[in-house]
């Protein structure tokens, strides 16, 4: 893989001489017991994910330690969705906490600051649900399980044109956010790969209340499928003032609408929105409804894509650390890019050689207030 020494892991956190002694890398046995740093949105917007990603990761620490076979101690940390204070609780956990991995960020907009910090710095970090283009070739040190845009645009939109007569879209996207941008230039490729006219290209800010300017003008071009590339709390605004104002295009979202927010937020306004996931909580395996019921019972309502994910990433991770055999930052990374035919609830999981996910989308849309297949 071409690994460079880069950043050596770890050289500024472990005591003086180099080597831990055996005593703190092994709780009882051999089992391995390490540091895990977790940086997650739990206040603000955007706090709908974090609270799916932690749940998912607490439940997965909680099985993962029933086992026994490694010990992992999540050090969860806030980062507001803001790339400073994510980029300061990684710091903090990498260098006070001497963690051996970290989870997350929650968006690629923190992991474009975080990630190159993580692989300077030799601590493996694994994106639970950062989908913009590029983040696993940030470097060495950097993994995501979670599809990117560039695979999971071209399945929505590929499933909407087969299902209704598309010849003209819209695209409305945040201008300000790494993942909203990138979400917009792969909708933008594969409509002009797909010969479809795009009307109007509209564009919004992160935390925008009226969107009446972008959707007249896209309600003024009649466009037959709308292209949105927004977090929940934009996005599910954006389809109910459409509705409101009386656009009934239906709208491909991308990774930002794979949310329950979605629906709770835009209640009847979402249905018929059409989004690609690796994640669908009624699929009949008895993996994926055994997480969903204990899910359900450890929070009292289903899980998401957000949750799943984090889960499995934790179990990932959890391989990794066992196959390594030590809270070693490079022995993690280099047992993590071996990870092959991984089976989580997501399905079978293998990183590719830059530490991106290889797995293919499901097509879901919302119907009667509900993720379904979209058929
Ligand atoms: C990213 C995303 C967001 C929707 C994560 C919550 O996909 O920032 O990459």
């Amino acid at each position: 893989l071409g690994i460079t020494a880069c950043g050596g892991g770890g050289t500024s956190s472990e005591p003086a001489g180099g080597e831990k002694p055996a005593a703190e890398t092994a709780a009882s046995g051999d089992t391995v017991n390490v540091n895990v740093g977790v940086v997650s949105i739990l206040t603000g917007s955007g706090a709908g994910y974090g609270e799916a990603i932690t749940n998912g990761l607490k439940l997965a620490n909680k099985e993962i330690t029933e086992q026994g076979k490694v010990k992992l101690n999540l050090l969860i940390e806030d980062s507001a969705g803001k790339q400073e204070q994510a980029l300061s609780s990684a710091q903090k956990l990498m260098n006070s906490d001497n963690v051996s991995a970290i989870i997350g960020p929650t968006l690629s907009t923190e992991m474009n600051v975080v990630g190159p910090e993580a692989d300077m710095n030799g601590v493996p970090i694994i994106g639970t649900s950062t989908t913009a283009q590029g983040i696993p070739q940030i470097g060495d040190y950097v993994f995501r399980n979670s599809i990117p845009e560039s695979m999971a645009i071209p399945a929505s939109i590929d499933a909407a044109v087969k299902a209704y007569d598309v010849k003209k879209v819209a695209i409305i996207y945040g201008n300000d956010d790494v993942f909203t941008k990138s979400g917009f230039d792969t909708m933008k490729a594969v409509a002009e790969e797909k010969g479809l006219e795009i009307t109007t290209i509209e564009e919004f800010q992160k935390g925008q209340a009226d969107y009446n300017a972008q959707l007249t003008k896209i309600k003024g071009t009649n466009p037959d499928l709308i292209l949105a590339s927004a977090l929940y709390n934009e996005g599910a605004v954006i389809m109910s003032q459409a509705r409101k104002m009386g656009i009934t295009a239906p709208f491909v979202g991308g990774n930002g609408f794979n949310s329950p927010e979605v629906i709770k937020i835009a209640g009847e306004a979402a249905e018929g929105l059409i989004v690609a996931t690796p994640w669908f909580g009624d699929k009949q395996d008895e993996k994926v409804q055994a997480f969903v019921e204990k899910y359900t019972a450890e929070y009292g309502k289903a899980p998401d894509q957000f949750a799943a994910q984090a889960y499995d990433a934790l179990y990932v991770l959890a391989d990794a650390v066992e196959r390594a055999g030590s809270d070693d930052r490079d022995a993690i990374r280099d047992a993590l890019a071996e990870t092959k035919g991984f089976k989580g609830i997501l399905g079978e999981m293998s990183f590719d050689e830059e530490g991106d996910i290889v797995m293919d989308p499901t097509v879901l849309t919302i119907k009667d207030g509900k993720f379904q297949l979209f058929q």
